[in-house]
């Protein structure tokens, strides 16, 4: 196994020779701990079968089944699918998933630790994730900032960007939005926290998921700090040309592993009706915020 910094990538590496089944424990524990440093790892020439990857994420925590099952795939409901392509003319897991900043399950009391993309059909133009590092973006902020939202909570929820599904056709819109605030109620997050392995500090909160900031008496903060804190992160720029934007792109074989603490990511699909379709293992590992 060989681990390299990613050429011409602001962070991350690339990880050669590793077999998701037969490689040793220590590679595992290694790719691990390299994906806690370094963000993200993209596993260079991975052909596994749905199971196979199901099996590799369990090698590096406890796989996640997505909460709604509209995700899921058919043989393997730990693989969320990302997808525009129906197979035998159904549809398969949901198009244009994750096009907006956030990190997986910020909505849910215990977002997942590591989040796993294993892209199927990889269209030939516009495909990619960005990101941005909010342990990097957090050191950047102005002291103003910092001293702002030092000691409050971010109130975290779905309900912005949960999808409808086929089978809230002819539903009242109040009656869904009352059901999401049911099966995943709002949750408070520090909006600052501390990497439970690095020790690094995250600005922990993303335009589509953190809805406003609390201070220690569950008082609402002046509401101009939530959108500047998203203005000077870079995720209010739509050219993706801030300095903090990270965009990877991938190629068929490529497997991403990222540190889902410490990045916030957006998808970039391809705006012309190209195939696209992507699996995502999620898993929890042993530590806790
Ligand atoms: O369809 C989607 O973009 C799913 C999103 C609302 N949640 C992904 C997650 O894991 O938090
Ligand atoms: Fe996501």
């Amino acid at each position: 196994m060989e681990i390299t910094p990613q050429a011409g990538g602001k962070f991350g590496v690339t990880v050669e020779g590793f077999d998701a089944l037969t490689s040793p424990d220590a590679d595992v524990e290694a790719v691990k701990q390299v994906v806690y440093a370094q963000k993200i790892a993209v596993l260079k020439d991975q052909k596994l079968t749905p199971q196979d990857f199901v099996a590799l994420g369990r090698r590096f925590g406890e796989p996640e089944v997505y909460y709604q099952p509209m995700y899921h795939h058919p043989e393997a409901k730990e693989i969320f699918v990302s997808s525009n392509v129906p197979e035998d003319g159904e549809r398969v897991g949901v198009p244009q998933t994750g096009k907006f900043w956030h990190s997986d399950y910020s909505f849910m009391p215990r977002p997942f630790s590591l989040t796993f993309i294993y892209p199927q059909v990889v269209p030939k133009k516009k495909r990619g994730t960005y990101f941005i590092d909010m342990g990097r973006a957090y050191r950047k902020l102005p002291e103003r900032l910092k001293a702002a939202v030092a000691g409050t909570r971010a109130r975290h929820s779905a309900s912005r960007y949960f999808k409808i599904r086929p089978t809230d056709v002819f539903r009242p819109i109040g009656e869904v939005l009352a059901e999401i605030q049911k099966e995943s109620p709002d949750v408070f997050h520090p909006t600052v926290v501390a990497h439970p392995v690095t020790g690094e500090e995250i600005l922990y909160i993303s335009e589509a998921l953190a809805h406003e900031l609390l201070d220690k008496t569950g008082a609402p903060l002046d509401d101009t700090v939530l959108p500047e804190l998203f203005e000077v992160t870079g995720q209010r720029d739509l050219t993706f040309t801030h300095e903090n934007v990270h965009l990877q792109t991938f190629e068929e074989g490529d497997l991403l592993i990222w540190d889902n603490r410490s990045l916030i990511h957006r998808a970039l699909h391809t705006d012309k009706p190209e195939p696209a379709v992507s699996f995502r293992v999620t898993v929890m590992d042993s530590y806790r915020w």
